[in-house]
């Protein structure tokens, strides 16, 4: 058995991860702020679980939640950083508390669930992923700080590459538009109506699982560093 902590599983990309995952081959530790529905979920997944309430803002949540992971199943194999949120907006609308949210969950939360599992990790073997975006990549209008954040993250896996290898796996995963509710925290009423028709019509959760699930089965001697999805149509 391997154990996997997945942080933002209470919706969208991570709920569909714990959910693809084989139960026979992990103890999967569910990680968010929404207890209840984390609870629900963890009821319905068939193997070994467990539900750790965390705000990965939050430096001695993240701390505790490595700790009782390792505590209860002995190690911590695969770190999944997927908390995230994006509020889409304009340089000159968009509001400084938003800029600051965006990289306290999106960069800062990556680094205070890596820290305290990185030895673990790397007593384990053990593997990162990442989830990044086309943003990793690319700057968009409408989504400066959202890219500066998922450029940060491609940057913090690219130094597990070069820093750990053959020690520690690393995978961003690279998504274009997904059907969660992502794009329903832009405040901006005018780019979110825009652009709300565009994720709908996005991948679904379940696609991107499926490539995580492909990623974590490559043969132990092979590493997929980044998988980038976009929509096809
Ligand atoms: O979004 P959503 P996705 N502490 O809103 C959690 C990236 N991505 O599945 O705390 C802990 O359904 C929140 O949990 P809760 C994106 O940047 C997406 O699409 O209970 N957790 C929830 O479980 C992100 O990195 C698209 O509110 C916190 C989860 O994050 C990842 O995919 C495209 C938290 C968000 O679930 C998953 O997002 C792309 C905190 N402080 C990249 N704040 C896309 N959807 O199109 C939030 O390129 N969460």
């Amino acid at each position: 058995m391997k154990t996997i902590i997945i942080t933002g599983a209470s919706s969208g990309i991570g709920k569909a991860l714990a959910r693809s995952l084989d139960p026979t081959r992990y103890n999967i530790v569910l990680a968010a702020r929404s207890k209840e529905v984390l609870e629900d979920l963890a009821a319905e997944l068939q193997g070994p679980t467990m539900v750790c309430v965390t705000d990965v803002t939050d430096v001695e949540a993240c701390k505790s939640l490595v700790k009782k992971t390792a505590d209860r199943f002995g190690s911590v194999d695969i770190l999944v950083n997927n908390a995230g949120l994006g509020f889409m907006d304009q340089l000159v609308d968009g509001t400084l508390e938003q800029w600051h949210t965006m990289v306290d969950v999106n960069v800062k939360g990556v680094l205070n669930c890596l820290h305290p599992c990185l030895p673990h990790l790397v007593q384990a073997k053990g593997h990162v992923i990442n989830i990044g975006s086309i943003a990793s990549h690319y700057v968009f209008p409408n989504s400066g700080v959202y890219c500066a954040t998922k450029h940060a993250v491609f940057a913090i896996s690219e130094s597990i590459r070069v820093e750990l290898m053959g020690k520690v796996k690393v995978t961003t995963i690279s998504p274009g538009a997904v059907d969660t509710d992502f794009i329903n925290k832009t405040t901006n009423e005018t780019i979110h109506s825009n652009m709300k028709d565009y994720f709908a019509n996005g991948m679904t959760s379940d696609t991107i699982a499926a490539q995580i699930v492909h990623v974590l089965d490559a043969p132990e001697n092979t590493v997929v560093n980044e998988i980038i999805l976009r929509p096809f149509r």
